[in-house]
């Protein structure tokens, strides 16, 4: 064990990463976290690893955790319930945010 990879994602994303890695051999733990900008929810993974699967677990993430659009009811609308015409806000949900630190000592006891 020579890495700890600490991927930052979306938790709508999360499920489906960490049985991406599972399944592939990697240990994951998950932790829930929040935001300091939006304070919204989000999904901090602890993955420790060998050197030479950082790339593998970049290629995992960037598959499971990618950006994309998505509408989300405008403010605008709240309380006109079906009636509303109001567009929608487009956001920017997904992706990961990953640090990868190097690790001193590793055991099991
Ligand atoms: P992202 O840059 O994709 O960051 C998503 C989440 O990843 C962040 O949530 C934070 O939990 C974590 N994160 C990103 N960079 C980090 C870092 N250098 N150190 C520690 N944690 C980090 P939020 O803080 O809620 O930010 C949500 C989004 O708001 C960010 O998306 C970025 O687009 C924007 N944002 C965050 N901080 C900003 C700032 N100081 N000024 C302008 N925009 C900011």
């Amino acid at each position: 064990m020579t890495k700890l990879v600490l991927a930052i994602i979306n938790n709508d994303d999360s499920a489906i990463a960490t049985s991406a890695l599972n399944a592939e051999g990697f240990f994951v733990t998950r932790l829930s976290t929040t935001g300091g900008f939006l304070t919204v929810g989000n999904t901090t993974l602890l993955i420790g690893t060998e050197d030479g699967k950082v790339e593998r677990i970049k290629e995992i993430l960037s598959r499971t955790c990618a950006t994309r659009r998505q509408l989300n009811p405008s403010s605008q609308n709240y309380g006109k319930g079906l009636k509303s015409f109001s567009p929608a806000d487009e956001v920017t949900v997904g992706g990961a945010t990953l640090f990868v630190l190097g690790v001193e000592q590793f055991e099991k006891l």
